[in-house]
């Protein structure tokens, strides 16, 4: 008797009608045959899907050019399919789950047609993780597939450990013919399925990853009594060599990868890293937050990671480990066959190739490398990772922090008065778009809790689920907001960002320990600090800059409020009376100052 899983990549098989099922065993053999495939064999546009890079300075790495239309996230073509749409709500796109079926297989019939399918078992969650999921990802393409390696515990024990279950994350993955006229990303919660089809990017296709850690996840979380967040999880050190838990959410593409391997300007102080990304977060039986991280990989944005910004990632990408590095859509240096983005340290090469693989030269148009290239690296190459990560109760939450990209507005840094207001506050972060998504970049947007893309139903009640496990906890972090992206009136940063921002860091983690007020000035939206209760040893900010970057406008916040306003009254009664109690308090507030 084939057991469920054999049954279901038999069907698949039959649907799409591949010449060849590849079951991957996740040995280090297997990622190498599955590179060399990628590089003789499948092609994409008739060029080979790996190139592989100068292995002297950047051991085991390959370049991956995508498809010229598919290169970020397409929102637009990504569905929450639930059996009502008001489940689903405003936030996401709906389809009726029979309906997105129907055209899922229309789609998929005969779309592998001699491709090889590969068949992937692999866990988010170290496997004795309370929170930790068996998971099977189909996919037509080596670089889906060696990606997957990266980003998550792939190998054949997963299949031992499913066994004769039903229970396990199906995702279904072809690149069909790349044309975003037949491109979709669809989520089925109910049935712990995704189903994407007609694109090889990141985010639509390795599928572990916002498909299921967080948009099916956040849904099981709800059900379940825990948190699927938009969150890097980073340890800091302080001088008593003491170690502080925090819980960062930025939207894609707003410096969480480097936030979370910062490099401290201040003596003594030292990140450590857990996760990048994605947290999974839940209550432990003290009544405190633990988080884990459930991938086993990065997948970062290159296009201004350098030795200056981030030199742990650079060490990171360099390291000499048996897992492949994957650059996507970065430019080609032809000179010694590295590869290059802007903001890299060094000079411009003088021969290169852009993302497309065409000369490049200054004077061109475009960039070099794509605004949202990427590399995708084995988290066990990072200098900065925290022996937690493989513990896997996971590590307890002293802070939560939101962090928006806004050039105005918000504070460097605030910190909510309680858990119900913080929640308020996250649920009406704007911020800026990025290269991320495809749409245009620089238009502010309502993105709650860096979750508006992510949240796998309505987020009415994604609010309501946040206000009821902040009143299960016995000792709900404090709630803190950061913004590094505040500009003077020419537009140019406030804030100088990267490895100084452990000072930022260092308030939070006393701010979470405190007993007094001493060092915070309230303001109508919540505490900011004052300017000798940041640590600004070895580093010169005027008294005038600093004052902006913590300046609460009373003007811009009664904009702030009306615009926010109206993005809250789109999930009309579905949205819990508190967070509307919370927005006149803080409304009230604001019109008192
Ligand atoms: O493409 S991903 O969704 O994996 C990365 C991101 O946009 O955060
Ligand atoms: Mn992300």
């Amino acid at each position: 008797m084939p057991t469920p899983l054999e049954k279901w990549v038999e069907e698949q098989a039959q649907l799409t009608k591949p010449a060849e099922i590849y079951w991957c065993d996740g040995s280090e053999e297997e990622a190498r045959r599955i590179v060399e495939i990628g590089m003789k064999k499948e092609k994409i546009e008739g060029q080979p899907i790996f190139h592989q890079l100068n292995q002297k300075t950047y051991p085991n790495a390959y370049l991956h050019r995508s498809h010229p239309t598919d290169v970020a996230r397409t929102e637009h073509l990504t569905y929450i399919c639930l059996p009502d749409r008001e489940t689903a709500g405003p936030n996401n796109n709906w389809m009726e789950p029979d309906k997105a079926k129907g055209r899922l297989r229309q789609l998929s019939d005969g779309c592998m047609a001699g491709r090889t399918i590969y068949v992937l078992p692999y866990m988010m969650g170290h496997p004795d993780s309370p929170l930790a999921k068996a998971c099977v990802q189909l996919t037509d393409i080596s670089y889906v597939a060696a990606s997957m390696r990266i980003m998550t515990r792939l190998g054949k024990d997963v299949i031992r450990k499913i066994g004769r279950s039903e229970n396990f994350v199906r995702g279904f993955h072809s690149v069909g013919d790349f044309d975003p006229r037949r491109r979709f990303i669809m989520h089925f919660p109910e049935e712990n399925l995704v189903w994407s089809i007609g694109s090889g990017y990141g985010g639509n296709a390795l599928l572990g990853k916002k498909c299921f850690s967080l948009r099916i996840a956040s849904w099981l979380g709800k059900k379940e009594g825990w948190l699927a967040e938009h969150m890097i999880i980073i340890g800091v050190e302080d001088l008593q060599g003491k170690i502080t838990y925090i819980a960062a959410a930025l939207p894609s593409a707003s410096g969480k990868t480097n936030l979370a391997m910062l490099e401290s300007a201040l003596p003594g102080y030292k990140i450590w890293t857990i996760g990048d990304d994605i947290a999974w977060i839940r209550i432990g039986a003290n009544g405190r937050l633990y988080a884990i991280n459930p991938e086993f990989g990065f997948f970062g944005v290159a296009p201004g990671t350098s030795f200056q910004t981030n030199p742990n990632m650079m060490r990171t990408l360099r390291a000499n480990l048996f897992y492949p590095t994957i650059f996507t859509n970065t430019a080609l240096n032809l000179e010694n066959n590295e590869p290059w983005w802007e903001g890299i340290d060094g000079p411009v090469p003088a021969k290169l190739l852009d993302w497309r693989g065409n000369p490049w030269q200054p004077s061109s148009k475009t960039t070099a490398a794509h605004p949202n290239s990427r590399f995708t690296v084995w988290i066990k190459h990072c200098p900065t990772l925290s022996p937690e990560f493989e513990n896997p109760p996971g590590v307890p939450i002293a802070a939560i922090l939101f962090g928006s990209r806004r050039s105005k507005v918000m504070p460097l840094v605030l910190e909510s008065f309680n858990w119900a207001r913080g929640v308020l506050m996250g649920a009406i972060m704007g911020t800026e778009t990025t290269a991320a998504a495809t749409g245009k970049v620089g238009v502010l947007r309502r993105d709650p809790m860096a979750m508006l893309p992510f949240c796998g139903y309505n987020m009415a009640d994604y609010f309501g689920h946040w206000l009821r496990m902040g009143e299960k906890m016995t000792q709900p972090p404090k709630i803190f907001f950061i913004n590094w992206f505040r500009t003077d009136e020419s537009g140019k940063f406030l804030w100088p960002g990267f490895g100084e921002n452990i000072r930022v860091l260092k308030w939070i983690i006393e701010r979470a320990h405190r007993s007094t007020q001493d060092g915070a000035k309230e303001t109508p939206i919540g505490w900011v600090p004052e300017k000798n209760s940041l640590d600004f040893s070895g580093m010169k900010i005027s008294e005038e800059n600093f004052k902006k970057l913590c300046t609460v406008d009373g003007e811009e916040w009664k904009a702030e409020l009306e615009n926010a306003q109206a993005f809250l009254a789109q999930f009309g009664s579905r949205m819990p009376l508190e967070i509307w109690d919370e927005f006149n308090n803080l409304k009230t507030a604001l019109l008192k100052s």
